[in-house]
């Protein structure tokens, strides 16, 4: 039943345009002003998969920046054994606007958004204890304190972006040539 689940978010990640990027988390990361840094998206989009490690009192901060609104944004994670995980997704001005515990595979977090405007933002992925739901009204933010949790993880990041009006007319552009070249 896991292995299914993960397959279905696997085939989600491939529906995100660009070739994925791999990223492996580099410590020290556990504030926002240290996050690892996974790059700018824009038109069409992207997905980056992150390997790292939760240790005890760990959490580990990434930013990444959208160029342009995102349609469709989403954060997975997986892992091996019995690890619990816990995600935060915040501002640039430090507004934790989404947090979650389980909603992914086993007891590993899950977060889809529409519509993110572009900025920069930061995503912190920790052990559960660190931060609750609450944190989306104190805005406290992940520290890696009050979790013991000790596990391997994979984070699975997509954007879908959507062009913007103005850019439609190139966009038609590349139709064409598309069609001369199946000709
Ligand atoms: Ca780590
Ligand atoms: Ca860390
Ligand atoms: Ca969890
Ligand atoms: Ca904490």
């Amino acid at each position: 039943m896991k292995m299914k689940i993960m397959t279905l978010g696997i085939a989600a990640c491939a529906t995100v345009a660009n070739a994925g990027a791999f990223f492996s988390e580099v410590e020290d990361n556990n504030s926002i002003a240290m996050a690892n840094d996974i790059g700018s998206f824009d038109t069409p989009g992207g997905s980056v998969a992150i390997d790292g490690t939760i240790t005890r009192s760990d959490v580990d901060w990434f930013s990444f920046t959208l160029d342009n609104t995102a349609s469709l944004s989403f954060f997975a994670a997986f892992s091996v054994g019995n690890g619990d995980g816990i995600m935060q997704l915040v501002t640039d001005s430090g507004d934790v606007i989404a947090f979650d515990d389980d909603s992914g595979v086993g007891l590993m977090p899950a977060i889809q958004v529409e519509n993110l405007a572009a900025g920069t933002y930061y995503l912190a992925f920790g052990g559960f204890g660190d931060v609750d739901s609450t944190s989306v009204d104190t805005d406290e933010l992940a520290d890696g304190l009050s979790h013991t949790e000790d596990f391997g993880y994979k984070l699975s990041i997509g954007f879908s972006i959507v062009p913007a009006p103005g850019a439609l007319a190139l966009f038609g552009m590349g139709g064409i040539v598309m069609t001369r070249r199946r000709r």
